[in-house]
């Protein structure tokens, strides 16, 4: 079955509403007919998207399995129980819960349950790879609390664990979250963890981009190291949209008020069947082989950039991504990303520590390899796609170079289809 029979299945809706229909068509095509290279985004697997277009959607099941408030939620408690289940046993965690409608509302709910309006929360600077819910002052992280930023040191690129303990003993944060959406390199959880408690907080672990990688260990775990962790599941996970969070035995009552009655009301029941499936998935043994894969393809991709004399914010990576400092090559963050997609290669500009562009600008370009890896493409796709790239930077106007790299696209696009 091709994705158009899959998607030309959805009769009713075609009948009932053709603009929506047309528009899930033409999104189809376009994912198909592109190299999607946003390091957040991912293929759920066909599996995971017909469990989420179900009749649970119909249900309301406030509560959590076995204490509901309302009537008839026995196969949806199912469908919860085994959600949790087989999160726990993917991350080794005592406590999950897997009714977040996001990882934003995944960390609202812990700050709800942990802190009172005014507190103060410590997270990465969002220019330096924080992310808007870890006290961005545009964000109710930022409008809540109060927030302190760490930077990342101005040569390594890198966290500075030394100047997170300063910051940690001066302003005494109830929360300090670890976690990051633009960090190419390895966090270390247990040292998080360390200020954190030196300093009376609590560490937040914010995985969403790499639960992936740390569900098969390829990313060391915050689980036994932080005192709640919170993830989206779409990511280098490869579910349905949505969040999560884990934690030790003594904070679930807590979070699980966060959650419901804290932050959200009724429960998405047939995304949390779509979870289930998903962290099923991910107890198998493929996708082990997938990150692994991942992780090779984003450093081929590193290597291949740096030869081609472009900067990496961090030199290199150790994770999914990769941020390309585009400064030496006189371009924005904002060109490059109309460019790419421009040529069919989908990315998104970024800042960059301490950018002089603003974030509609930037200087920065950040890449991904877990949607290509998905398609099963591997280190030779890789190095073409890094050619592409460059040719794609290097030569904005030759028309030559723009038909040739759409032509490589479409046909990488074909040999490498989402849905077979
Ligand atoms: N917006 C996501 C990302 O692209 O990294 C983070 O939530």
């Amino acid at each position: 079955m091709t994705e158009q029979d899959f998607w030309n299945g959805y009769k009713s809706l075609q009948r009932l509403d053709s603009e929506v229909h047309e528009a899930i068509l033409a999104e189809t095509e376009r994912e198909k007919r592109s190299l999607v290279m946003i390091a957040s985004e991912n293929y759920a697997s066909r599996a995971v998207i017909e469990a989420q277009a179900n009749v649970m959607t119909n249900k309301y099941a406030e509560g959590y399995p076995g204490a509901r408030y309302y009537g008839g939620c026995e196969f949806v408690d199912k469908a919860e129980r085994l959600a949790i289940d087989r999160l726990k046993r993917l991350f080794g965690s005592e406590h999950a819960n897997v009714q977040p409608h996001s990882g934003s509302q995944a960390n609202m709910a812990v700050y709800l349950a942990f802190l009172e309006p005014g507190d103060s929360i410590m997270g990465m600077d969002l220019s330096h790879g924080g992310h808007l819910t870890h006290g961005s002052p545009v964000s109710f992280s930022g409008k809540i609390f109060k927030p302190v930023f760490y930077k990342l040191d101005p040569v390594t690129q890198q966290i500075d664990y030394d100047q997170v303990r300063t910051l940690a003993k001066k302003h005494r944060p109830k929360i300090i979250v670890a976690g990051a959406s633009a960090y190419p390199r390895l966090i270390d959880f247990s040292v998080f963890a360390d200020i954190a408690h030196e300093n009376g907080a609590y560490l937040m672990a914010d995985m969403a981009h790499i639960a992936g990688l740390v569900a098969v260990g390829l990313h060391p775990s915050p689980v036994g190291n932080a005192d709640f962790i919170t993830s989206t599941t779409h990511k280098t996970l490869r579910g349905p949209r949505g969040g999560f969070i884990l934690s030790p035995e003594q904070y679930s009552g807590k979070l699980d008020k966060g959650v419901f009655p804290g932050t959200q009301g009724g429960p998405l029941m047939h995304i949390i069947a779509a979870k289930a499936v998903a962290f099923g998935e991910a107890l198998g043994s493929e996708f082990k082989d997938y990150q692994k894969q991942v992780l090779v393809n984003a450093k081929v991709l590193a290597d291949e950039i740096l030869g081609y004399g472009f900067d990496l914010v961090s030199g290199g990576t150790d994770n999914h991504l990769i941020l390309i400092d585009l400064t030496n090559k006189g371009i924005t963050g904002l060109d490059a990303e109309r460019l790419l997609g421009n040529a069919g290669i989908v990315a998104n500009k970024n800042t960059i520590p301490f950018d002089k562009m603003g974030p509609k600008i930037t200087s920065g370009l950040r890449l991904g390899t877990p949607a290509l890896t998905t398609r099963g493409m591997k280190e030779t796709e890789i190095k073409q796609i890094a050619a592409l790239i460059r040719d794609t930077l290097e030569k904005p106007d030759s028309a030559d170079a723009l038909k040739r790299t759409r032509g490589v696209v479409a046909d990488l696009c074909d040999s490498f289809p989402i849905y077979s």
